[in-house]
């Protein structure tokens, strides 16, 4: 908890007024949303996008001024949360199930910090299942098509009931196992008809990570 926080505020603390903001999803953006909020309210002037329907009335909740995708030239950084890092800055997220509108947002900054505890580092990506984005409509058939992929893709559910995303799709969580090369497997399973998304963030998105420990420190690589 404590941990979250302190990367989540020291990231927060990189956005300056007349800037685009996208907010991020989860437990520890929803921090930097808090902190952002507590900066608007001392005089910060931003706009901002989020990244999920939660994000979005929490902003609300803080009174961050939020804009449309209308008319916008770029976003000037986004602060998200992760699910998996491993040491050359991959990431695994969607944990939350909000993967496509990160992704959407997170991908089209001109920077883009990552925060997360110490719990998120890994030396490879794959033990937390990775999260597809896929399309309702003969989801059977895309599910076969994950598995000749060589992964156990589950339906995520909530209370028996399928999860569906903002955007009215299912998730996937797929039990891959070690991850070696995660841009190799981003490409292949984009190739699948059905896959709207994959929660593999590319390193070469990631500004910066900022790691938060429970002895208060912030690590940021
Ligand atoms: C939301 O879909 C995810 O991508 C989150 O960013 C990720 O699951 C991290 O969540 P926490 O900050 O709650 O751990």
């Amino acid at each position: 908890m404590k941990a979250k926080r302190l990367a989540a505020e020291k990231a927060a603390e990189k956005i300056k007024s007349g800037m685009v903001v996208g907010l991020g999803s989860g437990s520890t953006a929803n921090w930097a949303i808090k902190k952002i909020g507590e900066m608007v309210k001392e005089g910060l002037q931003i706009e901002a996008l989020a990244s999920s329907v939660k994000s979005e009335s929490l902003a609300k909740e803080y009174n961050i001024p939020l804009r449309s995708f209308e008319g916008l030239e770029s976003i000037d950084i986004a602060i998200d949360g992760a699910d998996e890092i491993d040491k050359n800055r991959n990431l695994i997220k969607g944990g939350g199930g909000s993967l496509l509108r990160e992704k959407i947002i997170d991908f089209n900054s001109k920077l883009f910090y990552v925060i997360a505890d110490e719990s998120k580092l890994v030396n490879t990506l794959g033990k937390f299942p990775l999260p597809i984005e896929i399309i309702p409509f003969g989801h059977e058939l895309t599910l076969k098509q994950l598995q000749l992929i060589g992964c156990t893709p589950v339906i995520r559910k909530i209370d028996d009931n399928p999860f569906i995303s903002d955007n009215g799709n299912l998730i996937a969580d797929c039990h891959f196992g070690i991850i070696k090369d995660p841009q190799d497997l981003n490409e292949r399973l984009k190739m699948i008809v059905g896959v709207v998304e994959t929660g593999l963030f590319s390193s070469r998105f990631v500004t910066s990570v900022f790691v938060g420990f429970e002895n208060g420190d912030v690590r940021v690589f």
